[in-house]
């Protein structure tokens, strides 16, 4: 039976969303993330757990800790993303499925962040939609453990 859990990460410096840079990030801060996504996940009868951290080792550990007892991770890396493949491998060895999440459009931006590490081991890409953004991979990423999609 399907486990009815999503782990929700998200990397560095996310704590500071709502208090730094709205113009690029927007208002919401990271506990409305956190109740957006429980809220979503909820809808479809998932729990959440939910995990942001500074430090990629403590990302990497939530992550293979999610292997015991969730279905899907829904990621937003942060920084990482540009520049880190340990944080890849940890999502590609769990072998769950991955929703990857970005608030801004990161291909609208700098060119050091168009490139992600962590694209080709997602199923899901929801990129430049704000923190709406991450209810929309909620959804798309229980479609996929369900079964709904293909991913
Ligand atoms: O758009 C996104 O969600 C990013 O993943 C956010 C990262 C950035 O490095 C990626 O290129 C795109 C930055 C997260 C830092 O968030 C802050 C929020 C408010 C104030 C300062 C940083």
């Amino acid at each position: 039976m399907t486990t009815r859990r999503l782990l929700l990460v998200n990397g560095p410096n996310l704590n500071l969303l709502g208090i730094r840079e709205p113009g690029i990030y927007g208002t919401e801060t990271l506990a409305d993330v956190v109740s957006l996504v429980e809220r979503t996940a909820a809808q479809h009868g998932f729990e959440v757990r939910a995990i942001q951290s500074n430090h990629e080792g403590v990302l990497i550990d939530a992550i293979h800790a999610a292997r015991e007892d969730c279905s899907g991770i829904v990621i937003n890396p942060g920084g990482l993303t540009h520049t880190s493949v340990v944080l890849r491998d940890a999502l590609s060895g769990v072998a769950l499925p991955v929703a990857e999440v970005h608030i801004s459009d990161v291909n609208a931006r700098e060119e050091f962040r168009h490139f992600s590490y962590v694209r080709d081991v997602a199923t899901v890409h929801v990129i430049g939609e704000g923190v709406p953004g991450y209810a929309i991979a909620v959804t798309k990423l229980i479609d996929v453990i369900t079964g709904l999609a293909d991913g």
